[in-house]
C-alpha cells in the first residue's frame, strides 16, 4: 500500500506519524484529547517577521514521491504574509505570559478517555525522541511499531520541558518551540492575529520560487557536500553525528533562507497546517485557494480526524523518510504534541506597497 517509496525508504524513520498518533498514543499511555482552550481575543497582527508572498499559481505535489503527494496540479493562490521563521520558544513564552494559555501537553490526560489507566499514571506529558541503547537494522526500522523503539511519553515533557522534568529552555529562546499540538497552534495564531497556513500555501512558500524542484533550494541535496537544513546525518536513530551542527533544534534562521526569505521550511521542526488529512485531496481539490477538505480520513488508522505537519525535523534522514521534501504530507492527530513538531503563522492582507498606501487599491 505504501509503495510509492522515496528513495526505497519510507516513513521508517517516523513511523510515529506513519502508523498514526492516536494508536501510538494509546501504547505510549499518552494523554487524552483535551478540549481545546477557548480561542484568546483575536488582534490585529504585525507584519513584522513576516514575508508578503505575492499572488500565485504553482504546481503542487510530487509525482515521485508518496502516493498523497499526487497528482502534481496547478494550484492559484490569493497573496498572504507568512512567517519567516518557526515560531520560537520565546514569542511562544510571550504569548503564554499575556494569555494564560495551557497547552494540551501540560494539563494531565482526562481519565475518561483512558478507563482503564489507573488514575495516578495519567500525567501530564508529551512524546520525546529518546534514541535506543542499539542500533536497529534498518529492515526492522520498517516494521510495524518499531518507532515505539525511539518515541516515550515523558511525563512532565511539554514546550517548556523538551526533554522531559529537568530540562529547559535556556540557551533556547529563538530554537523553534515543539510539544505544540493543533489546538495550541491554533490558539497562538488567533492571538497573533494570524491562522496556520494551508497545504497549498504552505507548500507555495516553501518552494521558494523554485518550480519542480525536489527541495526547497534546488535538485541536489547537499551541493557540495553542504548540509542545507539542520536534519539528521548518521544511523537513524542511534548514531547522530550533527554533521549540519546541531544534534536537536536549531536556533531558527541558522540554515540559508530560500527564495522567499523563508527559513527552515526544510527541517528543524515539523510544522502545523491548518488542513484535514485526506490522502487522494489532490485528485479533486479546488484549483482557487484550496482551503482542505472538510473532513479526515487517514487508511492506517479509520476514524482518527488528522491534521497535516509539513517540513521534517532535525530527526528526519534522506536515507529514510525524505520528509524534508517540499511536497511530503505528515499527518497527526490534533491533540498530539511531539519533541520535533511546531509551527509557523499566515496572515491575510495586502501587499506591503497597497499597506502603506491606503489610496491604492
Ligand atoms: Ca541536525
Ligand atoms: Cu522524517
Amino acid at each position: 500500500m505504501f509503495g510509492g517509496c522515496y528513495r526505497g525508504g519510507d516513513l521508517m524513520a517516523h513511523g510515529f506519524h506513519y502508523y498514526g498518533m492516536s494508536i501510538t498514543m494509546g501504547l505510549l499511555l499518552a494523554f487524552a484529547a483535551a478540549a481545546a482552550e477557548p480561542a484568546a481575543k483575536a488582534r490585529p497582527f504585525s507584519v513584522e517577521g513576516m514575508v508578503w508572498i505575492a499572488p500565485a499559481t504553482f504546481d503542487m505535489g510530487w509525482n515521485d514521491g508518496e502516493t498523497d503527494e499526487r497528482p502534481v496540479h496547478k494550484v492559484s493562490l490569493d497573496g498572504f504574509w507568512i512567517d519567516k521563521f518557526e515560531v520560537t520558544n520565546e514569542q511562544f513564552a510571550r504569548f503564554v505570559e499575556k494569555s494564560g494559555y495551557v497547552t494540551i501537553a501540560e494539563k494531565p490526560p482526562d481519565p475518561k478517555l483512558f478507563p482503564g489507566v489507573p488514575a495516578a499514571d495519567l500525567k501530564a506529558g508529551s512524546i520525546v525522541f529518546t534514541p535506543p541503547k542499539d542500533a536497529i537494522p534498518i529492515a526492522e526500522l520498517r516494521a510495524h511499531n518499531a518507532f515505539l523503539q525511539w518515541w516515550r511519553y515523558v511525563a512532565g515533557a511539554s514546550w517548556r520541558h523538551p526533554e522531559g522534568p529537568g530540562s529547559t529552555l535556556r540557551g533556547r529562546e529563538k530554537h523553534p518551540v515543539v510539544h505544540i499540538a493543533w489546538d495550541d497552534a491554533v490558539a497562538f495564531s488567533k492571538w497573533a492575529g494570524k491562522s496556520l497556513p494551508t497545504e497549498a500555501q504552505w507548500e507555495y512558500a516553501a518552494r521558494g520560487g523554485l518550480a519542480g524542484k525536489e527541495y526547497v533550494w534546488g535538485d541536489q541535496f547537499e551541493p557540495k557536500g553542504r548540509p542545507m537544513a539542520n536534519l539528521w546525518q548518521g544511523q537513524f536513530p542511534v548514531e547522530n553525528t550533527a554533521r549540519d551542527g546541531f544534534r536537536g533544534t536549531a536556533p531558527v534562521g541558522s540554515f540559508q533562507a530560500n527564495g522567499f526569505g523563508l527559513h527552515d521550511m526544510a527541517g528543524n521542526a515539523w510544522e502545523w497546517c491548518h488542513d484535514f488529512y485526506l490522502p487522494n485531496y489532490y485528485k479533486n481539490s479546488p484549483a482557487k485557494n484550496p482551503p482542505g477538505p472538510d473532513s479526515s480520513h487517514d487508511p492506517n488508522e479509520p476514524g482518527v480526524a488528522k491534521r497535516v505537519q509539513r517540513g521534517g525535523s532535525f530527526l528526519c534522514t534522506d536515507l529514510y523518510c525524505g520528509a524534508f521534501r517540499p511536497s511530503r504530507r505528515m499527518k497527526t492527530s490534533p491533540d498530539t504534541g511531539l519533541s520535533h513538531a511546531g509551527f509557523r503563522c499566515v496572515a491575510a492582507g495586502f501587499a506591503p506597497a497597497a499597506a502603506t498606501d491606503p489610496k491604492s487599491k
